[in-house]
């Protein structure tokens, strides 16, 4: 098959079923399979385990990353999860110090109480990494961009770095998807994405995957996918499936638009910051044209005004809907201090910049003209609040 992307996402691993010859991927709903004997079955014996529906959306989605492996779960917070479980109790974890809340939430109430350590660090600059690195550090985890502040990491040099020690690096792309960037390409090990977001691109579903081509880290990962359980429904894998085949075109116009937007919202003096990696006064401008096709569809954003104004701005707004989430077709706001980003300690939070000004926009599809005339009513009812 082709390697363009365009054409993997309609086809990879969505032949013609061979039983009727649909087009579309049938949903195999059944938990279980005749087996023709004790344990001579045809392939699948029980859904948890393997599932025709899940085998497509796998196979569509290694494809996409390049990876010789998927292995997909019910959220992405399952496929962290996943993955961290593949670690051992005392193993240490290098975080980026921007994640997004449920995924620090994880390392900090979940897994420390079973003898995970982790640091979070800065790590656009690989000196950090280096210098936060123990002896018993197996993995370094990442964001780019990251989540909400929008920072890009150099993977390339984070891989070298994590490949000398002989540590892991996984990155999650929920936020570049494989349209813009393409993390094993850069010498990662692993990849993982919230699925309910771009891959899907509808906010009808939730899920998580796990990309890899590394044979001993994929064998853990089905292992776990199947020892603990936390598998997407044939059904949701069904509407990951549908929602794929348009990724391409909706992430050029997700691109188009928040490039746009971003550079307007600059010049407005309602704005004290736009966070937005397509921006030349972002700090990592030149690495995110080098390893990015494109800065994304996200923008956060500080208001002048603080928290009066950032709620101003997101009552006001009639389009961009105020809600967690990011990546559908539709455009929506939200305050991460508040919202998506409540389980990060204040502290941490405010050195970060994620203060009661601070804004997330994840830019949609709809008509540029409308979103921009949408944001500036949000931004005169923020003026009119300070
Ligand atoms: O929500 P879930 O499918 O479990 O995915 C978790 C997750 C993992 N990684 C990144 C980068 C994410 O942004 C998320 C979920 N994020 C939101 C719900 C949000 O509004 O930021």
């Amino acid at each position: 098959m082709s390697d363009h992307l365009d054409t993997l996402c309609i086809h990879a691993g969505q032949e013609p079923d061979a039983s009727h010859g649909a087009v579309m991927t049938p949903i195999v709903l059944s938990s279980t399979f005749a087996q023709d004997g004790p344990g001579n079955h045809r392939g699948y014996d029980y859904s948890r385990a393997g599932n025709p529906t899940r085998d497509a959306l796998e196979k569509c989605l290694a494809a996409l990353e390049g990876a010789t492996h998927c292995v997909a779960f019910g959220s992405g917070c399952a496929a962290t999860t996943a993955v961290l479980l593949a670690l051992n109790a005392g193993d240490h974890v290098l975080v980026g110090d921007d994640v997004y809340g449920g995924t620090f939430r994880i390392f900090d109430k979940v897994l420390k109480q079973f003898g995970l350590q982790s640091t979070s660090i800065d790590m656009t600059d690989v000196k950090h990494v280096r210098e936060a690195m123990r002896p018993n550090t197996r993995l370094i985890w990442l964001e780019t961009p990251s989540n909400p502040m929008l920072k890009v990491f150099d993977i390339a040099a984070i891989a070298t770095f994590a490949r000398e020690k002989g540590i892991l690096l996984a990155v999650d792309n929920t936020f570049a998807t494989p349209m813009l960037q393409l993390p094993l390409s850069l010498g990662a090990h692993l990849v993982v994405h919230s699925t309910t977001k771009y891959l899907n691109g509808h906010s009808d579903m939730v899920g998580g995957a796990a990309m890899t081509s590394d044979e001993t880290l994929a064998e853990k990962l089905h292992f776990l996918q199947k020892a603990v359980g936390a598998v997407p429904s044939p059904f949701d894998c069904y509407m990951l499936l549908r929602g794929l085949k348009t990724l391409g075109v909706r992430m050029e116009r997700h691109v188009l638009s928040a490039r746009h937007l971003a550079e307007w919202l600059g010049s407005r003096p309602e704005v004290n910051h736009v966070y937005y990696p397509g921006l030349a006064t972002h700090p990592q401008y030149a690495l995110a044209k080098k390893q990015m096709k494109g800065p994304g569809g996200m923008i956060s954003l500080e208001l002048r005004g603080g928290l009066p104004a950032a709620a101003a701005f997101l009552g006001a707004l009639r389009l961009f809907v105020c809600a967690e989430s990011l990546g559908g077709v539709e455009s929506l706001a939200e305050h991460p201090a508040i919202m998506t980003h409540a389980s990060i300690p204040p502290a941490q939070r405010a050195a970060l910049g994620i203060n009661d000004g601070f804004v997330r926009l994840s830019v949609g599809i709809e008509a540029l003209s409308d979103l921009q005339a949408d944001l500036e009513g949000g931004l005169k009812a923020a003026r009119a609040a300070t």
